[in-house]
């Protein structure tokens, strides 16, 4: 069975919070950590490198025992480390990291001190008061906790969209030389750019006498075939993502993505509107008295209903039909409208890669310029800068411009947002960069009040420019803080500050909404990687496959403008 870098990633991230729960050096657990990023972030899958014989170790941050881990997982599917550690803890104790909120330092303290090893444990301690006791916890997180042990009681497995286009995209290409297939397509939430995907949902047209159905329910990632017949099957992958396969005539294509890109809520608006004119629209095609006039295509389909094309993205009835109806559709900002990035980290603080290495890879994606935003001195975890250290990035980032030759570098920072407003820079220190990335990184639990007054305070500063993954949220892992997006919306526009859309795939945030939100304020939206790594620009789709579905238009994007105008939209005048 063919690993994918998403299980490596899923091993080595295990790994890590099942050494940290026992209480490992954190160097080594921090090791696995970057090696599951690194993994996850590849362009390629790992297994193709080892059957070309590339040597492991050439990837930022795997050693010889990291890549013998990783040739040990692609040869034999298994890890012996792994299996030490779950023999070593409760073989329950990782179901109580999927808990949102819970992170292994929390897993520890509540492993060692409570001797909670289970879900049910950890409802009993939440429910009994215990966990209000413990050091780092107190009676708020313990109500958090609560409530989330009861959410996830009744909550079904997603998959965040990167993971899930890893499995998609294996699947397409094996679909696609089964012989007699023509057209492959993954519809469905993927389609959609959902930021997280229940199931995949795959549409194929064949010619007669394709064995694509026995091929499908035969793919060697087969768990168990859920159902099978002659144009339909559903199968269970071993990662647990359940997909399911149509196969449709070429007159009923259109008409059978449409119906399977959904949202169900946007196919059920449709159906109303073509049952106002007499028509009716399913997964076959348009019909007026059972006579078909469109289906072959997505577009036919919209037309025969008297609409434009509606991107999937959009596609939640969330007023696209109106918009559609009116003409009045956006059109969507595309990855290639992107000119820059403004948010990237290098060797000098936690991530991969040198300077030059990230400035020339920005380059390869078609880039112009990209900022250089390193954490600042207070986020020891991730060796933040202190003024000496960023002084002398700066004089680096001004010799290697002087170099350089269709890629410029920003100078910039990503500055903590202290719990009091301030930033953890002196003035001094942040007049001399292009831009000021602030973010939150500590105390998510403040008050709304406080929160949001923490943030405001922020942009007041007069060298702030950006704020970085404005919710905080870890998608599926850590909830948004508690925030008035609105309020920091409307102030960023007062302040000539703007906010980031982080593309990374657990972040994505800001969310979609917000990001409705800040266009109808007019207020600028940067799509940034928030690269560690070379790889990481790669994820830049992800982001616009966000601010698509908050349908944001090239021009409502501070990143599509060209250096000379992003330079003057990002100078402070105070
Ligand atoms: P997911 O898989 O939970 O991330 O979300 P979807 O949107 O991929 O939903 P899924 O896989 O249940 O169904 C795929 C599409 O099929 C869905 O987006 C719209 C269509 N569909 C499913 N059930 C219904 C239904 O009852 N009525 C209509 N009109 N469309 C449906
Ligand atoms: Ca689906
Ligand atoms: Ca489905």
């Amino acid at each position: 069975m063919p690993v994918h870098n998403a299980d490596i990633t899923a091993i080595f991230t295990e790994i890590a919070d099942l050494l940290e729960i026992q209480g490992a050096n954190p160097f080594r657990t921090r090791a696995y950590r970057n090696a599951a990023r690194i993994l996850g972030d590849l362009p390629q899958e790992a297994r193709l490198l080892v059957d070309r014989g590339d040597d492991l170790t050439r990837l930022p941050g795997i050693g010889n025992d990291l890549a013998g881990k990783i040739n040990e997982i692609i040869t034999t599917g298994r890890c012996g480390l792994l299996e030490r550690l779950h023999r070593e803890l409760p073989p329950a104790i990782t179901e109580l990291l999927k808990i949102p909120g819970l992170g292994p330092k929390r897993v520890k303290s509540l492993y060692h001190d409570l001797d909670v090893q289970t879900v049910e444990q950890l409802h009993r301690a939440a429910q009994d008061g215990r966990i209000r006791a413990l050091s780092g916890f107190g009676e708020k997180i313990e109500q958090n906790i609560l409530q989330a042990v009861e959410a996830h009681a009744d909550q079904s497995q997603r998959f965040k969209l990167a993971t899930a286009a890893q499995y998609a995209e294996a699947l397409r290409a094996f679909l696609q030389a089964v012989p007699g297939v023509q057209q492959v397509t993954v519809a469905g939430s993927f389609r959609r750019m959902r930021e997280t995907v229940g199931d995949l949902d795959i549409l194929v047209t064949a010619k007669p006498g394709s064995p694509v159905m026995q091929r499908f329910t035969a793919y060697d990632e087969v768990a168990e075939v859920l159902s099978a017949g002659e144009t339909r099957a559903s199968i269970l992958l071993k990662c647990c993502m359940q997909v399911d396969l149509r196969v449709v005539e070429q007159q009923s294509y259109g008409a059978a993505l449409h119906y399977f890109t959904g949202s169900k809520a946007h196919n059920i608006a449709i159906r109303r509107i073509a049952q106002q004119l007499g028509l009716k629209v399913n997964e076959y095609g348009v019909f007026r008295d059972n006579q078909r006039i469109a289906g072959d295509s997505e577009e036919s389909v919209f037309r025969a209903i008297g609409l434009p094309y509606i991107p999937p993205e959009l596609r939640e009835d969330r007023g696209e039909i109106e918009a559609a109806r009116a003409w009045r559709l956006p059109q969507l900002v595309e990855l290639t409208d992107l000119r820059g990035d403004l948010h990237a980290h290098t060797k000098a603080t936690d991530g991969h890669d040198s300077l030059r290495d990230m400035a020339l890879a920005a380059k390869e994606m078609g880039l112009e310029y990209i900022a250089i935003t390193e954490h600042s001195r207070r986020l020891t975890v991730a060796h933040g800068l202190d003024p000496i250290q960023l002084a002398r990035q700066c004089d680096e980032i001004d010799r290697l411009n002087a170099q350089l030759d269709g890629i410029t570098l920003l100078k910039g920072i990503e500055v903590d947002i202290l719990e009091d407003g301030s930033l953890d820079l002196p003035d001094g220190v942040l007049a001399r960069l292009d831009l000021v990335v602030g973010a939150v990184h500590s105390r998510f639990e403040l008050s709304r009040a406080k929160q949001t007054e923490r943030i405001l305070r922020a942009m007041d500063h007069p060298h702030f420019t950006l704020l970085a993954h404005p919710s905080g949220r870890l998608i599926e892992k850590r909830e948004p803080y508690d925030v008035d997006m609105l309020r920091i919306i409307r102030h960023a526009g007062q302040r000539g500050c703007f906010l980031e859309l982080n593309a990374h795939p657990e972040r994505l945030d800001l969310l979609d909404s917000h990001c409705q939100s800040a266009k109808e304020e007019g207020v600028l939206v940067s799509i940034n990687s928030d690269a560690h790594s070379t790889f990481d620009f790669s994820n830049l789709r992800y982001g616009v496959g966000q601010a698509r579905r908050g349908w944001l238009e090239k021009t409502d994007v501070l990143n599509t403008r060209p250096l000379a105008a992003l330079r003057k939209l990002i100078k402070k005048t105070m």
